[in-house]
């Protein structure tokens, strides 16, 4: 992939800005290789070389590096990989990088403990000393999250103390907290990003929302009879992804590096999400619903609920689309994509 970009560069025009984006064939990733892209960014995406696809996100943004007028260039990279990582830097020499990588699933790190925190932690650092070695002047932005909080009362802001519940929450304070050092030590413009949970169509279907959008619509499409879950109890602050990547932009225009909590500020049980989703299609919860013990985690987060003023201040950001309107989001899309007419409204 790499070749391609290099016989490209050199006709950029120079007051393109350059972003380097890890993960970008994520949820996140897609939608703000996406936004950059309509900003006529000019954007490098590090891809995990997989056995099977793995830029399904992706690819409507992709076009044939030969053609002219290409802005996205896909290079093969890992964060657990630092000579990888070192050269990609070294030569694209971003302005802004977008570190969205991560083995992001909390209950997964219960079973792969150390490849989240190398994955999660320690590449983060591998990116931080990069940018130091090289002397970059490029903009960091740090994915952190809102399970960095933990047991922490809500509602939770930038000022809440960490107490987090799970290796991935541990990894992601530890990322987090590294951000603050090489910006105070070093100078480096980096920011942290403490998103609460964020939804879309393009959401992984192992997390709850979507694993429960799309069990409704393969339930009514008589492709499933039950839905298996975890904890019903845990709370919540859902909102809608790519608002968020947006407010990830605002953190990098900014004159000044800071952390800002991203959030709607409305919390709602899995119990909620599950009897709306299945509501809305006419259908009663209780009888599909399965509980198996396979999908709760050692420890659980019981309640998030954000507190998005400093955002809403500084970077004039604020949620436009809500709890329900998120459900009918997601829902209608896991409904065309199972082969059913039926439009929510
Ligand atoms: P996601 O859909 O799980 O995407 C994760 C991305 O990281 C994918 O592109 C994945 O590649 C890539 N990745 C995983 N391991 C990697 C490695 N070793 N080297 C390079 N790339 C690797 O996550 P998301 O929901 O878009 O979230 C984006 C970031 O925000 C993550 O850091 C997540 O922890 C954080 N976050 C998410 C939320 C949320 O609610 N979504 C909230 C707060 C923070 P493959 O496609 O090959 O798997
Ligand atoms: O779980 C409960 C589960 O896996 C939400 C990641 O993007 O957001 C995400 O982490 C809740 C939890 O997201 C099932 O116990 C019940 O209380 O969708 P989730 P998460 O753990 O909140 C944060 C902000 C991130 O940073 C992470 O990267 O739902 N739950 N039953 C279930 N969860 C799943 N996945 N599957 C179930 O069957």
């Amino acid at each position: 992939m790499r070749q391609f970009y290099r016989k490209f560069h050199m006709k950029r025009d120079k007051k393109q800005k350059i972003a380097f984006i890890t993960g970008v064939t994520g949820q996140d990733g897609s939608y703000l290789a996406e936004l950059l892209l309509r900003k006529n960014y000019e954007v490098h995406g590090m891809v995990r070389r997989s056995s099977t696809f793995n830029t399904t996100r992706i690819d409507h943004l992709y076009k044939d590096p030969h053609k002219k007028g290409v802005n996205l260039f896909l290079h093969y990279g890992d964060v657990t990989d630092s000579n990888t990582v070192y050269k990609l830097l070294g030569e694209i020499r971003p302005d802004e990088i977008y570190n969205l990588a991560a083995q992001s699933h909390v209950r997964v790190s219960f079973d792969l403990p150390e490849y989240t925190v190398n994955t999660v932690a320690i590449g983060t650092l591998r990116l931080l000393e990069v940018i130091r070695d090289l002397k970059l002047e490029s903009r960091f932005y740090q994915a952190s999250s809102s399970e960095m909080f933990g047991d922490a009362k809500p509602p939770q802001s930038e000022w809440t103390p960490f107490q987090p519940r799970s290796p991935y929450a541990a990894a992601k304070v530890l990322a987090h907290q590294l951000v603050g050092v090489y910006r105070d030590a070093y100078g480096i413009f980096a920011c942290g990003g403490i998103l609460f949970n964020h939804e879309s169509p393009r959401r992984g279907e192992t997390f709850l929302t979507r694993k429960v959008t799309l069990g409704v619509a393969n339930i009514l499409a008589k492709k499933q009879d039950k839905l298996y879950l975890g904890n019903m109890d845990a709370k919540r602050d859902w909102g809608f992804a790519p608002e968020y990547v947006r407010a990830m932009w605002m953190m990098m225009q900014k004159k000044k590096a800071d952390d800002f909590v991203i959030a709607t500020g409305e919390s709602h049980s899995v119990s909620e999400f599950v009897e709306l989703a299945f509501g809305l299609v006419g259908l009663n919860w209780k009888r599909f619903v399965k509980i198996d013990q396979k999908y709760f985690r050692p420890t659980e987060v019981d309640f998030l609920q954000g507190d998005f003023s400093k955002a809403k201040k500084i970077l004039g950001w604020k949620p436009k689309v809500k709890f329900e309107e998120l459900v009918k989001i997601m829902l209608n899309s896991d409904l065309k994509k199972v082969g059913l007419s039926l439009k929510i409204n």
